[in-house]
């Protein structure tokens, strides 16, 4: 049935969300061999994405991921042909016994991977823009742990015991978003695809960075381990299994 949909139970997405037995489905393993390679897809511009501390922002445990809303002066401003403005932010993760990012590279699983969920200007919201096929357009990047705290995901991670609970949520101050995405614009690869939890649209314009994100042990410890699940266990291993590609081309802006 709708709204309780798990991902110990993908084998009923499909039956019960058509578009999830798409032909356009995310995520997928980027095979950089077969990536072509497109002078024209520019480096990817954010607008607007260093907020002030006196603007709050919802941060929510919605069962399925930890979700931070973002106000639509967030906005896209290159990369695409199309204009974009965010909603929301997100993050798909393991275990402390394997990684859990939901795209992979030449096989390789990440750590963990953000998701910032833009959708087209020309509709009114998100809800309306993600069953259009140029509705979405989802900015991911790939977390991996490295030395030294990530300052900007501290301001997300300490919060997180707040909202150990489904439902729950907490007003977080504003910081610079862009932050949260690598430094590097310029490196990315593109495809058509869909949301990679049901209903499935195949409605987003993926854009997946080259460069990756680095959080110390602890603070990858703090995301994989505080939030629980619908089922009062802890939420781990949040991501979909790779689709296949059906025969759709993925682009690289970089040789
Ligand atoms: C997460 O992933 C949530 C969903 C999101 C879904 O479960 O972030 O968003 C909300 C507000 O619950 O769905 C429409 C949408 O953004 C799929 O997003 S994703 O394809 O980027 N993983
Ligand atoms: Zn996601």
């Amino acid at each position: 049935g709708h709204s309780h949909w798990s991902y110990e139970d993908l084998k009923h997405w499909s039956t019960d969300y058509l578009d999830c037995g798409g032909t356009k489905q995310s995520p997928i393993n980027v095979d950089t061999a077969q990536a072509i390679f497109s002078p024209d897809l520019r480096p990817i511009q954010l607008s607007g994405y260093s907020l002030p501390a006196n603007q709050l922002l919802k941060l929510k445990n919605n069962g399925h991921t930890v979700v931070l809303e973002l106000p639509d002066s967030l906005a896209l401003a290159g990369g695409y042909a199309q204009q974009y403005r965010a909603a929301q932010l997100h993050l798909h993760w393991g275990s402390p016994a394997g990684p859990g990012s939901e795209h992979t590279v030449n096989g390789r699983r990440f750590a963990a991977e953000i998701h910032v969920v833009h959708y087209n200007t020309k509709y009114d919201s998100l809800t309306e823009a993600m069953v259009r096929p140029d509705g979405l357009a989802v900015l991911g990047a790939f977390l991996e742990v490295g030395h030294g705290e990530n300052q900007y995901y501290h301001e997300i991670l300490k919060h997180l015991h707040e909202i150990e609970e489904v439902g729950q949520e907490t007003l977080v101050p504003g910081f610079n978003i862009a932050g949260l995405l690598p430094a590097n614009l310029k490196l990315y690869f593109h495809y058509n695809g869909s949301l990679t939890t049901p209903p499935c649209y195949q409605t987003v314009k993926w854009t997946i960075f080259n460069q990756t994100m680095l959080l110390s042990h602890h603070q990858m410890s703090l995301l994989v381990s505080t939030l629980k699940s619908p089922e009062d266990e802890l939420l781990q291993n949040n991501y979909r299994p790779v689709q296949s590609l059906h025969g759709r081309q993925v682009l690289a802006s970089f040789q």
